[in-house]
């Protein structure tokens, strides 16, 4: 075989793996294994966690030899971002009592554990299932986290969406892996599968389920608060007199790169037509189906479904996907391009007399810190008012149900705990997102959650004294070119290049419709808001009425900005 044809190792890992088995039982019931072999790192992702280690313990620990501190992170699986008051109670007690005591909202609308040690992984994951929340799938070559609009708002759309949402999320859920989960975790009876067809066993994935990761995502043209435009799958609702009536269908969105390898890069999901409600599951398995059996299983950084959209061309792809798969006839998309981004923040009339609460959460980690205790103040309010819990794309809390007599309450509460009110927050804090990197991310080459804060912080003093301190831009940082906070859709990227350097880019929107573009290489971290300055200095003075950064970086061309940059 040659090496553009030989399968990746994670595809034996699978194909040995008897739908995600593999030797985990074994592994995990060994307590003097101190990590876990190949297969099961790989396994061990689809049922919704990955072996880590302790990236700030390395140091010392390489000095004295008593090697790495290996620990696992887990990943819910919360479509739509949705938790009841009880289940947030639940994820808050495992978060202390397994984890590292706090709980991180993820860019997907989910929450990560970090820190869970080896031995306590059966017991964790068990106390997550008992309060009817899942991992499986947090992770792992099958359909992710399904991403929803959270926001409890009194509209027909996205009650439907939300429907939809958690029916694709239950079509796409592994099935006989579900079995090999609950008799790993959970206790559950061995299931006998020999002689059993993988098309029986597991219906939409078979054996070897994907070749990579696949994400899907619901949203509305005026509120693109799921970025929908990064995923595999992306419906977009159409709403006519008030009713949902359909979705323009999208595909093959991604943001991962590598920067020795120039042929991969982010793309936008491109639309494939119209589908009414009706065809909402047929519509994810056809997608799901062709990224299955034509994606890329020899190189892992070139398998996912963007790149077969790349190979083919848009054309190719809507004939492949409506004659071989969805069996449909194609039907243009309905004209509805993405006007807005709510990050839902503050206090909203959600109908019936009830509200809704939104709170920025930076950088998504819900934790106590000085005298902003977080996760303290949260878990008092949901304790008092047992009100739902909605996690947003953009790592914020919504906090739902609450009557008008209430509010004084949970107010309260919030000063109690020094929880700040978003009314309080700069723009450029609410607008921002960093992913976890260092300490726990194998794969970060910088800071980013720990380092983002004071970079905002120099933003929104740089962008006040300028009077564009109420301008909504858009910050992502990442620890790396993953992409994982989706830098490039932001008006500005801020991308880990190696030590306390980055790579800048600019030009994207708020609102996640264009990718930005890379602007400088290698800007050491101070001196990000300081090259800025000048390019937001241009902005105020040339700026079109109403013109957005990001829109104004667009236009005037990347040339000016690479000059305003400077070095
Ligand atoms: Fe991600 C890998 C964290 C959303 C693209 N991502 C990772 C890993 C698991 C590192 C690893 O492989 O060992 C990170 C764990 C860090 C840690 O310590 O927690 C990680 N990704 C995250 C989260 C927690 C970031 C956050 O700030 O919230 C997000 C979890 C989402 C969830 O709940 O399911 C997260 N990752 C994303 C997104 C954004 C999105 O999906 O909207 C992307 C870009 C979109 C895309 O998929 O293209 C993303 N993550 C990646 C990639 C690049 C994949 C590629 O196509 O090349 C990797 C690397 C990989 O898979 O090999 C990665
Ligand atoms: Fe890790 Fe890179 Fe993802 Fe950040 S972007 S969490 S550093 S893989």
């Amino acid at each position: 075989m040659s090496d553009e044809t030989k399968l990746s190792p994670v595809e034996e890992h699978k194909e040995q793996g008897r739908y995600l088995r593999g030797t985990l039982a074994a592994e995990f019931a060994d307590a003097s294994l101190e990590h876990l072999s190949d297969a099961s790192k790989s396994l061990i992702k689809f049922h919704g966690s990955y072996q880590q280690e302790d990236r700030d313990a390395r140091k010392n620990r390489n000095k004295t030899g008593v090697g790495k501190a290996y620990m696992f992170m887990i990943r819910l699986k919360l479509p739509g971002g949705k938790l009841t008051a009880a289940q947030y109670l639940a994820m808050d007690d495992i978060a202390g009592e397994f984890a590292n005591g706090t709980l991180r909202i993820t860019t997907r609308q989910s929450f990560q554990f970090h820190g869970v040690l080896k031995n306590n992984m059966k017991a964790t994951i068990a106390a997550i299932n008992a309060s009817l929340v899942t991992t499986l799938g947090g992770c792992g070559d099958v359909n992710r986290n399904v991403l929803s609009c959270p926001a409890p708002l009194p509209d027909d759309a996205r009650k439907q969406m939300l429907a939809d949402c958690f029916a694709v999320a239950e079509h796409l859920a592994p099935k006989a892996g579900k079995q090999a989960y609950h008799e790993i975790w959970l206790n559950g009876e061995p299931v006998q599968l020999d002689g059993v067809a993988p098309e029986v066993a597991e219906p939409i994935y078979g054996k070897t389920y994907l070749p990579r990761k696949f994400k899907a995502a619901f949203a509305l043209p005026h509120d693109n608060c799921t970025d929908i435009l990064a995923n595999c799958l992306g419906y977009l609702a159409i709403v006519e007199g008030g009713k949902p009536v359909g979705y323009n269908l999208y595909a093959a969105g991604g943001q991962g790169q590598t920067n020795s390898k120039p042929d991969t890069y982010p793309l936008l999901a491109q639309c494939l037509g119209f589908i009414d409600l009706e065809d909402v599951l047929p519509a994810a398995e056809g997608v799901i189906k062709l990224f299955r059996d034509h994606g890329n299983r020899a190189d892992r950084k070139r398998a996912r479904l963007k790149y077969v959209m790349k190979d083919w061309g848009l054309e190719k792809f809507r004939e492949v996907f409506y004659r071989d798969y969805f069996k449909k006839p194609y039907r243009e998309a309905r004209p509805a391009p993405i006007t807005g981004l709510d990050l839902h923040l503050g206090w909203q009339n959600m109908g019936g007399g009830k509200l809704f609460l939104g709170l920025s959460v930076e950088n998504g980690r819900i934790k106590d810190e000085g005298t902003m205790r977080l996760r303290s103040g949260v878990r008092a309010i949901v304790d008092k008012f047992k009100c739902e819990v909605r996690l947003t794309a953009q790592q914020d809390l919504l906090l739902c149900g609450f009557t008008a007599a209430e509010r004084a309450g949970v107010e309260a509460l919030l000063t109690e705990y020094g929880i700040p009110r978003p009314e309080n927050l700069s723009m450029a804090r609410k607008w921002s997102m960093a992913c976890p990197a260092i300490p726990t991310c194998p794969l970060a080459i910088t800071e980013s959650e720990r380092a983002l804060p004071a970079v905002v912080e120099q933003l929104g003093k740089a962008l006040t004294a300028l009077g564009l301190g109420e301008e909504p831009i858009s910050v992502r940082m990442t620890g790396c070119p993953n992409g994982c906070a989706r830098p490039y859709q932001s008006e500005i990227g801020i991308v880990g290049r190696g030590g306390t350097k980055y790579t800048l880019y600019v030009g994207g929107d708020s609102y996640g419709r264009r990718l930005n573009a890379e602007v400088q290489d290698g800007v050491p971290i101070d001196q990000i808001v300081p090259r800025l300055a000048k390019v937001f200095a241009a902005f105020k003075a040339e700026r079109a009425a109403g013109e957005l950064f990001g829109d104004y970086c667009s236009r005037v061309g990347l040339d000016k900005v690479k000059a305003l940059l400077g070095t």
